[in-house]
């Protein structure tokens, strides 16, 4: 290890050997495939989407991480699995020839069902960098929350499919305070271990990363942080490191050199349809319904088990049809704000009444905050940028200013001597999702006063770096004259805590058959990027279940 590389970045090499053909050949999801006779009992387990009077063993809601490892244990359990995703399969390129939008040039496969985007940093020089695009189920939805726009991603490998790749273990002794009822051994000497495995974690070369103009952006991060007396660490990635050396060499397609992450990967990514879900559909035994929304789950009037309701929507969002199917068993993983949702709304509607008064409650924002600095023109950050981050300030352990700051990229394809960083804050702020008789909708309670918190923590750090370098934040970036970039989070987290709003794997109380397996899960801030833990713990919860609950 370098004296940069602390101990939380490891390597873990394994790749997946599936394509993303070969995950859609598997779920019958490619050109043509329809024309193929599809292996399907209509007794039982239909191979093909969802239709009215279905019934199935294991529905799952959502394909995201908690989705993704359900799918792969209970199909290698033996089990017929059926996921349903309100987002669409990214397997067919458009007339440009790509699957996903360019970065700079946003269009309508970017946003879910937005006329205009709303860009993460969405002003620069004192205007708005947003522009108006076709209503169109895009990757990346900005959900409006009120006093917060949640990010996540929607289709078959959910929030994979948009996210930066960051792939971090908490530290342990922060993992133990925010989950003490899971027992830490089991997640460090085997979860952790099995997830980044089987998410294809790795490693940059560190030699690579010195000397490449792509990562020009984070050695400056690291420099001035280091000069201000702060950690800095390497971050494993999803990312396929050696491909990314080939796109510098201009041997390979380019990807996240040219800038793509947030509007999805062309190439190099190891999403979820590559790894998890890839593996799961070579099983045979899962099927992935895509464009089904669930509006309802509620317990089956004869037979056991659970109905299903779901809208059909076509690619503009409309809904062409509402179906029920039957389930024997239901996992919730349609992500934290997903999944709150649906629980709450349940509840309040009396068709899941006895569910915890737990469910919807401890709901934060991982304590994300955003802001960038203007370096010095000695000081460049480079026109060429990858989009990957694979470095990190690490403050954590300071009580008044914890941080763990990714030094993100701001790909813009020129010299612009900005350093933009997404903090994780230790914000100790919570929300809860309440139900809106009025609306029939499920509302956040967040605030966006709640942000103050984890702005002071975040101060903290950068303006001991500005003060010592001389710099100033840039206050054009996330509108006009504002600093910190408050109003958004990439890391929904809770709304149906582990040990309390179900049991201490994972089953909702009062519903044998019931389960959450996703980011809801999970109390509000983990001081690191959340996916690693989100995978983990579903692994972990998995192991238990599919010992106890399947016969
Ligand atoms: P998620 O991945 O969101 O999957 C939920 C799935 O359920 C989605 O595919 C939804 O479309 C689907 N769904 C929702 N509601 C329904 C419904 N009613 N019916 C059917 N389907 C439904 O949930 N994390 C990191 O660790 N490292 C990073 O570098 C990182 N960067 C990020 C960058 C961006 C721009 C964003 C948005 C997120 C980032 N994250 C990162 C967060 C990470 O992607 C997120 O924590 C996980 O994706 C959450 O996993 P879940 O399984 O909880």
């Amino acid at each position: 290890m370098t004296k940069h590389q602390k101990s939380r970045s490891f390597t873990a090499t394994t790749r997946s050997n599936f394509s993303r053909r070969q995950f859609m050949m598997a779920t019958g999801m490619a050109a043509g495939a329809a024309v193929l006779a599809p292996a399907w009992n209509a007794t039982a387990t239909p191979r093909r989407t969802l239709d009215t009077g279905d019934r199935v063993p294991a529905l799952i809601i959502g394909s995201g991480y908690g989705g993704a490892v359900t799918a792969l244990r209970l199909t290698q359990a033996g089990i017929d699995t059926h996921i349903v995703e309100m987002g669409k399969a990214w397997d067919t390129p458009g007339a440009d020839g790509k699957i996903f939008s360019p970065l700079l040039e946003p269009d309508k496969r970017s946003y879910w069902l937005r006329t205009r985007t709303a860009q993460p940093v969405s002003h620069f020089s004192g205007g708005s960098v947003d522009k108006n695009i076709e209503k169109y189920v895009g990757v990346l939805d900005a959900e409006n929350m009120g006093g917060i726009t949640v990010y996540q991603g929607r289709g078959v490998g959910g929030g994979s499919l948009v996210n930066g790749g960051m792939a971090v273990v908490p530290k342990r002794s922060y993992f133990e305070e925010v989950l003490p009822s899971v027992d830490s051994d089991a997640m460090y000497n085997t979860f952790f271990p099995t997830a980044n495995a089987t998410l294809g974690v790795n490693n940059i070369d560190e030699s690579w990363f010195e000397s490449t103009e792509y990562y020009k952006f984070a050695r400056t991060g690291r420099k001035t942080a280091e000069r201000s007396g702060f950690q800095t660490t390497f971050v494993p990635n999803v990312y396929d490191f050696d491909y990314m050396k080939l796109e510098a060499a201009g041997s390979a397609t380019k990807s996240a050199l040219v800038g793509e992450v947030i509007y999805g990967n062309n190439a190099g990514k190891r999403s979820l349809d590559k790894t998890y879900l890839a593996q799961a559909a070579a099983t045979g035994k899962l099927t992935v319904t895509t464009l089904h929304q669930v509006t309802a789950v509620s317990p089956a009037a004869s037979g056991g088990g659970y109905t299903v309701e779901m809208d059909h929507i076509d690619e503009q969002g409309n809904v062409v049809a509402t179906k029920t199917v039957t389930a024997d068993k239901v996992f919730f993983a349609a992500g934290s704000v997903g999944t709150s949702k649906l629980l709450v709304a349940m509840k309040a509607q009396g068709h899941l009444p006895n569910l915890s008064g737990e469910v919807g409650q401890g709901w934060g924002n991982n304590g994300n905050i955003m802001v960038g600095r203007a370096n010095h023109m000695w000081d460049a950050t480079g026109a060429k940028q990858s989009a990957m981050p694979t470095m990190g300030i690490d403050n954590w352990d300071d009580p008044e200013g914890p941080v763990f700051a990714e030094i993100a990229p701001f790909p813009a394809g020129t010299e612009l001597w900005i350093s933009l960083y997404l903090a994780i804050t230790k914000n100790p702020e919570r929300a809860q999702f309440l139900f809106n008789s009025g609306t029939g909708q499920t509302e956040l309670s967040w605030q966006t006063s709640q942000n103050q918190p984890g702005i002071d923590m975040a101060k903290r750090v950068f303006d001991k770096i500005n003060k010592k370098e001389g710099t100033i934040y840039r206050t054009d970036l996330f509108g006009v004259y504002k600093t910190w970039g408050d109003g958004l989070t990439y890391h929904p987290l809770g709304g149906a805590i582990l040990n309390k709003a179900t049991d201490n794997h994972g089953r909702l109380h009062g519903y044998p058959g019931l389960y959450v397996m996703d980011g809801a899960l999970v109390p509000g801030n983990l001081g690191v990027n959340p996916f690693v833990t989100i995978t983990a713990l579903a692994e972990r919860n998995m192991a238990d279940v599919i010992a106890n609950d399947i016969h």
